[in-house]
This record gives C-alpha cells, sequence and structure tokens, in this order.
C-alpha cells in the first residue's frame, strides 16, 4: 500500500494547505475550508488508488465534496482493471480533514493543517460527527495513564513516566465552558495549562514528539478528529485514548444531534452497541497498515505553515507511516509558474 501513496498523499495534504492559507486572516472560515476541499479531492483523484472517504465533510446530501461514502482515485473508476496494477485495486479507507481549524485559518492564528490518515478498508473507526473525550500522551506513557482516572492521577503516572516533576509538564486543553473543572485540577495538581482555541489533532499528535514541551492533550473535542489524532499516534506507538460524547449537556458548545437519547439511538444504528467504550489508539485505527499524512496552514508546534514567495510557495508537512515506521518531516518548495532562483533563506 505505501510505496508511492506514502509520496503522493504529501502532494494531497500540500495543495490543500496551499489553497487553504491563501484565505489566511480573512475571516472567511468557511471559503478557508471550502477551497481545502476541492485541492485535496482533486489532487485524490489523480491518485492510482481505490479509495473510499470514512471521515470527510459530512454526509451525502450534506457535503458536495469528500462525503462520507465517496470513493476516491482513479482506480474507482469502472474500467480500472483495465489500467490499475491489482495492488491499486485493493481498496483503502480514507479519513480526511482538508482543513484542521477553520476558525485558526480565518483568524491567523497558529495549529491549523490539512490532514488525513488512510488503512485498508476497515481499518479506520467510521465514528459519528460527535464528540469525544481524548487523552494523548507520549510513548513511555503509552498504556500507563488511563482515560478513567482523573487528571490528577494521570499527571502523577506521567511526572514518573516522564521522569519529570508534575510542575514541569504542559497539558493542552481547549479553551471551552466545559473544561473549567479540568483546568482547574490540572492547575491544582501543579502542572501548567496551554489553552488552544480550535485544533486538537496538533495538539495530540505533538505528544509523540519528544521536545515539543507537550506532555498530554486532556479533555472533549470532536471524535473525528480523534480517530485522525489516533491514526498517528498508533503509528508513533503513542497513547491515544477516545471516549464518544453522546450528551449535548456535557459539550455545552456545539451540535450533536438533538439530545442525549437521538443520539444514543444513532449509535446503536451504527452498530455501536457499547456507546460508554473506551476506544484505544490501536481500536481506532486498527488496520495493519496505517498512514497519516498532515501539512501545515498556519505555523504549528511540529510543522511551518505555507510561506509564498515570488512566484511559488514553501510548505512542511508529516508522513507518518506503521508500515516502514518511519515519521519524515518533508519540506517542499513548489513553483507555480516559470522556474525561479529558490530562496532558501
Ligand atoms: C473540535 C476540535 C477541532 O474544532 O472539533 C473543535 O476537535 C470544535 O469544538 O480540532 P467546539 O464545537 O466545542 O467549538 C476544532 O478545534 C477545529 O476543527
Amino acid at each position: 500500500m505505501e510505496n508511492t501513496l506514502g509520496l503522493e498523499i504529501i502532494e494531497v495534504v500540500e495543495q490543500a494547505a496551499i489553497a487553504s492559507s491563501r484565505w489566511m486572516g480573512k475571516g472567511e472560515k468557511n471559503i478557508a475550508d471550502q477551497v481545502a476541499v476541492e485541492a485535496m479531492r482533486e489532487r485524490m483523484n489523480k491518485i492510482y488508488m481505490r479509495g473510499r472517504i470514512v471521515i470527510g465533510e459530512g454526509e451525502r446530501d450534506e457535503a458536495p465534496m469528500l462525503y462520507i461514502g465517496e470513493e476516491v482515485g482513479i482506480c474507482t473508476r469502472e474500467d480500472a482493471k483495465n489500467y490499475c496494477n491489482p495492488d491499486e485495486l485493493v481498496e483503502i479507507d480514507i479519513a480526511v480533514d482538508p482543513c484542521e481549524g477553520t476558525n485558526l485559518v480565518a483568524y491567523g492564528q497558529n495549529g491549523s493543517m490539512a490532514v488525513l490518515a488512510i488503512s485498508e478498508k476497515g481499518g479506520l473507526f467510521a465514528a459519528p460527527d460527535f464528540y469525544m473525550k481524548k487523552l494523548a500522551a507520549p510513548a513511555q506513557a503509552r498504556g500507563k495513564v488511563d482515560i478513567n482516572k482523573s487528571a490528577t492521577e494521570n499527571l502523577k503516572i506521567l511526572s514518573e513516566c516522564l521522569n519529570r516533576s508534575v510542575e514541569e509538564l504542559v497539558v493542552v486543553v481547549m479553551d471551552r465552558p466545559r473544561h473549567t473543572e479540568l483546568i482547574a485540577e490540572i492547575r491544582q495538581a501543579g502542572a501548567r495549562v496551554r489553552l488552544i482555541s480550535d485544533g486538537d489533532v496538533s495538539a495530540a499528535i505533538s505528544c509523540g514528539f519528544s521536545g515539543t514541551n507537550i506532555h498530554a492533550l486532556m479533555g472533549i473535542g470532536a471524535a473525528p478528529e480523534g480517530v485522525i489524532s489516533a491514526a498517528a499516534m498508533r503509528c508513533l506507538g503513542g497513547h491515544f485514548q477516545g471516549q464518544l460524547i453522546y450528551d449535548p449537556e456535557v459539550v455545552q458548545t456545539g451540535l450533536i444531534g438533538e439530545s442525549r437519547e437521538g443520539n444514543l439511538a444513532r449509535l446503536k444504528e451504527m452498530g455501536i452497541n457499547d456507546p460508554d467504550k473506551c476506544y484505544n489508539a490501536e481500536e481506532l485505527a486498527c488496520g495493519e497498515n496505517v498512514l497519516f499524512a498532515a501539512c501545515g496552514i498556519t505555523p504549528g508546534t511540529l510543522m511551518e505553515g505555507v510561506r509564498f514567495f515570488h512566484g511559488g510557495a514553501r510548505t512542511q508537512s508529516l508522513v507518518i507511516s506503521s508500515q516502514s515506521k518511519t515519521a519524515r518531516f518533508v519540506d517542499t518548495i513548489h513553483m507555480f509558474d516559470s522556474p525561479q532562483t529558490l530562496n532558501l533563506k
């Protein structure tokens, strides 16, 4: 699965990031998202693969592009077997978030990126558009911290695993009223909190790399983004757990269906019989091979944002593969017009 796909998906996230970054700081989050979706879809449809969107822009009737169930890639055409080799005809599932952090792009803030995850058919949890309680932590704490434990307990475990005091730990939490108590507890325990307005995928993945000074992500964000984060953490060997949140009262912001009962019924319809189950990274991204790719739109902890220059742009991406056990940072210069002198500063 990996060979050429691993290279081509870099271009998929790069194109989405470049398109979206043109709308950076313009206060138009829907356009910043829409252009990323279009660019991602256009590039994806040039790949020799047989892909199906399992996490995308929404259900078919509400999203014109990259809707859940949409088939993408050249090998989804009816006559594909005439020109695609058998490897490319293997069905793969794709989770996309072409503009993760639309507000961040619209307001020119750090931490937005174009992102996707790929696995064999059935290899990614098709999460409903609900929320998810998340716990991400570095590999040293994998299986030791636990989403069912209190933040105080987890911080103590983390401090032991990372061989540093609780005061030296930094926890990222989304700045939302639903997290008031969580934030107070983390501070009370002695750790430091980085509040973010959006973009918890970047925060989760940052836990998988030492040197980022981010030691945990705690709190409730969106479920689809949770699966994408889990795919990266699964490849990195980091800790990730997620538990679906179906009660609108817990979330306090955003929309997740009409009522707790309605949401529970929807989960049942989807075949999720235990709505309170805590999933780990290997369950959310269970495929044998998992690939993850992201490209910074605005600057972030792990990647630079898109930078334009006369005649081109420079991007920074990250591709993580469970198969080759690699995390590659890719620095790309894109030449838009006739060849230019490349300015590497
Ligand atoms: C969450 C988070 C995302 O939007 O979905 C958030 O996971 C929306 O949360 O990373 P609210 O509904 O509480 O505002 C992001 O921050 C960006 O898409």
